[in-house]
């Protein structure tokens, strides 16, 4: 393969229709359609007595109410669990609409459609729910505690126990480890929740037209959504297609599927034989969709004299909210990425994760490795402060080194695979990230500190994606794939990967996601798998492709497909590129109907090469056309690492936190595209930011979200993010032909424990628990 284009840093081909508000995102489409909207419980926990829907039906403008009851069978039942996990002994999903408890407030109880928005919230006004208001279990260690349950048939409101242990090389077990070793600490580390809040919410739009269902949706998979709709509502899976249209972003939240509204809206669109639409607003997403992050750890540690890890307990209580549709999987990413680039000498790490009637957790960007990172970085300074170390040392003295890849943490990773690093290189990371930030020259003072954070994340996950590239008779390629984009920029990187492999312009390549009339087969955007899992299949499509072009211009130009480039879009004798055929006149050679869209092609091919007498024109194997797929199914997940490091000032009378400096070296192995990744990590150190110094779900005693609102909930504007500094490190994945790993959710990961890190330095208290407020630190200087 050529460098040409892979690795470039081409401007994002999606900018321009984005910025001039040329998108077509869920909102815009059908203005005609009917409305829906949800009356929602306002109770965190209770049961329904009645739903008196009367006062509504006087709406003018009102087409229909539903209810639990008024659904079918299928639609009616418990959504699907998606992941299960033997740990996960209780797992419970919630109805479409509530049946007959409400356990956060939020939960949808009834659907009403009307002529538009406006009319349908006031029919939703006018509905009475009758609630026996029950005490709602509100906060982890009440959880915990299981005096009170979310579901009465899940005894201490715990959904799932899971323990993993890594015995020392000598056989030691964790704890053994811990108590032979010279220093021991022991201390307990909180992070709160947060959530995605991808500007654009959910929303779903369906068309029925007596025989076909389309659906439209701010979905991360739309393959998912569509296998779910076809099995719901009883269609079979070619009578419904799915379709992302542009999405606003969704940072984990979308890959859940099918969302009650996915089922709920095109189930109406198909009794009504309407156009059915809804979009969900800002409170609806913060009570309704999902929240992340909300843990306690609880941290046993032995190490020696240099700081060596030699045994680590880890024991975590996992706040689930309300249901676990995702499974069990943000416990299992902390459990095991907490490991980060350490080899540590015993393991044991256990994880409870109870019910609590709050809004159902599922991976928002990170995935449990925030708070994973959170506690390995918190435990490496402690160490180095209780030794009298420098931080960077002591990390220095655990880390894996170069030639110990691949590198086996000896456990069972969220793919269900062996933990298994692929390759690294840590000690060069943090010499390069201590050379960025100038580590070794910086000038400590009163209100000024130095912090660093060290992650390593498995990226590209299974089982599989593919790919499918076209070249038609005018020479454009079409490349199209099943997952979908959220503001990644896959239509610059797939076009590039594309470009690059087939040797034409990158003008003339487009790139389709998400959509399954163009490709049916795909997992979905997630756990940074796009450009690995997507972007190996394509470059494997369009090999295939490459190969037929190769064949069919050989026998049009009497010469050996060995002999024969591209070049521009020109196939043509290696060292002779006067003699060429375009590549869209190969399309035309390759499909014998010989059909070109411009005159000059077909004169050219219409007697070119007919097939011999005895040979049909469509051989058995062959295909028509000039198009090939790919499929790309890796056996385990690579693993991408990085390292940041901050400055930060805090004000001695205010308390507030300023980061003055931030800097990351980063690893995704080959770069495809070194100006969309660090687009990437930029978001993603901002959402970091969030996480670290603003962003918390301020639940009261009664389970009522109290910052339900972008007036209450605080996320950092531009002028809160400081300029970061990138550094790249490329140290290729063997296990993928292109030699890459992820990159999409990098940023955001170490940045609480970075930040935790220098305030720690800059103010002599300890840092246990994120985020830090200004009032958090003011109070945490008077109890110092
Ligand atoms: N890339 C590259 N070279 C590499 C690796 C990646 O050029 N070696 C490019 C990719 O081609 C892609 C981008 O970097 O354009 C991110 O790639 P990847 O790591 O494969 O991540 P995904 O495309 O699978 O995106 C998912 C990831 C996740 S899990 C979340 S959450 C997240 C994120 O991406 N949500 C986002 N970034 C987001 N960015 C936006 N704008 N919106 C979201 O919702």
């Amino acid at each position: 393969m050529s460098t040409r284009l892979f690795g470039e840093a081409v401007p994002r081909r999606e900018d321009p229709r984005l910025l001039t508000g040329q998108g077509r995102y869920l909102d815009d489409l059908g203005p005609g359609a009917l409305a829906a909207a949800f009356v929602r419980s306002p109770h965190a926990h209770a049961r329904i007595r009645d739903i008196d829907v009367s006062a509504a039906l006087d709406v003018e403008g009102l087409v229909a109410v539903y209810t639990w009851e008024d659904l079918p069978e299928r639609v009616g039942r418990p959504l699907p669990l998606l992941i299960p996990h033997p740990a996960l002994t209780h797992g419970r999903t919630a109805r479409p609409l509530a049946r007959d408890v409400v356990r956060h407030v939020g939960e949808p109880v009834v659907m009403v459609v009307a002529a538009d928005r406006y009319l349908a919230e006031d029919a939703c006004a006018l509905i009475e729910v009758d609630y026996e208001v029950l005490e709602p279990v509100a906060g982890l260690e009440e959880a915990a505690r299981g005096a009170r349950l979310v579901h009465d048939d899940v005894p201490g409101n715990v959904g799932a126990h899971l323990v993993q242990e890594v015995p020392s090389a000598a056989g030691r077990s964790a704890g053994e480890a811990i108590d032979a070793a010279p220093h021991t600490l022991s201390f307990r580390l909180d992070i709160e929740r947060s959530a995605s809040m991808p500007l654009e919410g959910r929303g779903v739009y369906a068309r029925w037209d007596g025989a076909d269902l389309r659906v439209y949706s701010s979905t991360q998979t739309s393959t998912s959504v569509r296998m779910a709709v076809a099995a719901a509502l009883e269609l079979p899976l070619p009578r419904v297609e799915v379709i992302a249209p542009d999405v606003g972003g969704g940072f984990g939240v979308k890959i859940v599927h099918p969302w009650p509204e996915e089922l709920l809206v095109p189930w109406a669109a198909m009794l009504l034989g309407r156009e059915v639409k809804w979009a969900e607003d800002r409170r609806e997403h913060f009570v309704a969709a999902a929240h992340e992050r909300g843990q306690v750890h609880r941290v046993r540690v032995g190490f020696d004299d240099d700081g060596r890890v030699l045994g680590l307990d880890v024991s975590i209580l996992h706040d689930h909210g309300a249901y676990t549709p995702y499974g069990i999987i943000v416990p299992i990413v902390t459990s095991t990425q907490l490991l980060g680039p350490y080899k540590i000498g015993a393991y044991r790490v256990e994880f409870t994760a109870v019910y609590t009637n709050t809004v159902q957790v599922t991976p928002y960007r990170g995935a449990g490795r925030p708070q994973g990172v959170f506690c390995m970085e918190r435990t490496m300074d402690k160490i180095a402060r209780h030794l009298g170390k420098d931080r960077t040392e002591v990390r220095a003295a655990n880390l894996i080194q170069p030639d110990e890849f691949p590198y086996d943490q000896g456990m069972t990773f969220q793919d269900g695979r062996p933990l298994v690093y692929d390759s690294g290189d840590y000690p060069e990371m943090l010499r390069l990230v201590k050379e960025l930030i100038g580590w070794d020259s910086f000038e400590r003072a009163p209100g000024r500190g130095i912090g660093i954070g060290c992650y390593v994340e498995g990226t590209g996950v299974g089982p599989y994606e593919g790919g499918h590239v076209q070249i038609t008779s005018d020479g454009r390629v079409h490349v199209s794939t099943g997952l979908t984009s959220q503001g990644q920029g896959h239509e610059t990187v797939f076009a590039q990967i594309a470009a690059t492999e087939l040797g034409v312009p990158i003008e003339r390549v487009s790139v389709v996601t998400g959509d399954t009339r163009r490709f049916g087969y795909a997992v979905g955007t997630f756990a940074s798998r796009a450009a690995v899992m997507s972007g190996n299949a394509i470059a494997l499509a369009c090999a295939e492709v490459r190969r037929k072009a190769l064949r069919v211009a050989a026998a049009a130009l009497e010469a050996d497909p060995a002999d024969l480039t591209v070049t521009d879009g020109l196939v043509h004798v290696v060292g002779a590129p006067s003699a060429s055929i375009p590549l869209g006149t190969v399309a035309v050679l390759a499909n014998p109907l010989r059909y070109a869209f411009d005159e000059e092609t077909a004169r050219a091919t219409q007697f070119a090469g007919v097939a011999a007498p005895d040979r049909p024109p469509v051989a058995p194997g062959e295909e028509p056309g000039l198009e090939g797929r790919g499929y790309y199914s890796p056996i385990r997940s690579t693993f991408a690492a990085g390292m940041h490091a901050a400055v930060v000032e805090t004000d001695p009378e205010t308390a507030e936190i300023k980061i003055v400096r931030y800097a990351v070296v980063h690893d995704c192995g080959r770069l495809i595209n070194p100006m969309i990744v660090e687009g990437q990590i930029h978001g993603g150190v901002a959402q970091g930011i969030g996480g670290a110094l603003y962003e918390r779900m301020a639940y009261d005693a009664d389970g009522q979200l109290l910052n339900a609102s972008f007036m209450d909930f605080l996320m950092p504007y531009a002028t809160e993010i400081p300029a970061v500094e990138t550094g790249h490190l490329e140290t290729p994945s063997p296990l993928n032909p292109l030699g890459i790993k992820g990159a999409g959710e990098a940023g955001v990961i170490p940045v609480s424990a970075v930040i935790a890190s220098a305030v720690e330095d800059a103010e002599g208290v300890n840092i246990d628990r994120m985020p830090l407020s200004p009032s958090d630190l003011f109070h945490l200087r008077e109890g110092a």
